[in-house]
């Protein structure tokens, strides 16, 4: 992390929580650049997250108010302490098992709520933190400790589920696009309302380890290759856009624009 974010981070920390290769130090560092871009007062700042491993990214590495909550319920957290003091911007960082699996619920009724909140969701496609079981994102066919035959379900589509619940900005990057990131960031944070930004962020030591993909270089490659923008996805068959990851911003309008029904460039579950 480069002289000039090390203030964000507390005195004393000896690297991060994280294995070698894992795709949560490049969100804690898009993170931290987002709140320095923006100028924000660190005393008018709270951090929430649920349990994981990167529920990790804010706490303990952030030098701001953190919550560190119980699995699932980092939402319903943030959302007492936004109503309780209507100055703080409060953000959530926490994993996709975390924020869709056990607390789906709370985030889209807090979506639907609409209240001025930012979720950052960093999506490795598995538990990583309690030995690699499928959750809702992890894809079809992936293996994992609970599915070491394949995933027979397809994954959650993230950004339809939560633009369709209500929020008002919707982003996904993978962390190969740190800049295009940290600007999503940015601009779920400067949103009044609810805001989400999905990122794809590979964990070798469970995901990548138990997919043939042992080499962290590989890893990043398959998130690099799967990634494909919002314009270039545009048209495409939902067979041509099954298992890519369509990266980039979205709005309610995009609802409005496909009647209510699909978001344009978001690939069918
Ligand atoms: C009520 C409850 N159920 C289950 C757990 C065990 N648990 C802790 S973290 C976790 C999954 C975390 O996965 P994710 O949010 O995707 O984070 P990652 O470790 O992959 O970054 C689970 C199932 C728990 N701590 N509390
Ligand atoms: S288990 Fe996976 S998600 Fe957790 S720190 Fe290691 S690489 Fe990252
Ligand atoms: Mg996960």
């Amino acid at each position: 992390m480069p002289r000039s974010l090390e203030q964000y981070l507390r005195p004393g920390l000896k690297g991060t929580t994280f294995c070698p290769g894992c795709g949560h130090g490049i969100l804690l560092h898009a993170v931290v650049r987002a709140v320095h871009e923006l100028g924000l007062d660190r005393r008018e700042l709270l951090f929430v997250s649920g349990i994981g491993c990167a529920a990790w990214i804010p706490s303990p590495h952030i030098l701001a108010d953190t919550l560190h909550t119980l699995h699932g319920r980092a939402v319903a957290y943030a959302t007492g302490a936004k109503l309780a003091n209507p100055k703080l911007t409060v953000i959530v960082v926490s994993g996709d098992g975390d924020l869709v699996s056990i607390g789906g619920n709370h985030l889209i009724h807090a979506a639907r709520r609409g209240l001025d909140l930012t979720v950052i969701c960093a999506n490795n496609e598995i538990y990583g933190m309690t030995g690699g079981q499928a959750g809702p994102t992890t894809p079809r066919g992936a293996a994992s400790a609970t599915t070491p035959g394949g995933n027979p379900y397809g994954p959650f589509d993230l950004v339809r589920l939560v633009l369709g619940a209500g929020a008002a900005y919707v982003a996904r990057f993978p962390v190969t696009q740190p800049r295009p990131l940290t600007d999503a960031i940015k601009r779920a944070i400067r949103t009044p309302f609810f805001s989400f930004v999905e990122v794809a962020s590979p964990c070798p030591t469970q995901f990548g380890r138990r997919n043939r993909l042992e080499d962290v270089g590989a890893l990043y490659d398959r998130i690099r290759d799967l990634s494909i923008s919002r314009d270039e996805a545009f048209g495409r068959s939902a067979a041509e856009l099954r298992d890519r990851i369509v990266v980039g911003e979205w709005t309610p309008e995009d609802l409005l624009l496909a009647g209510g029904g699909r978001v344009p460039g978001a690939p069918a579950c």
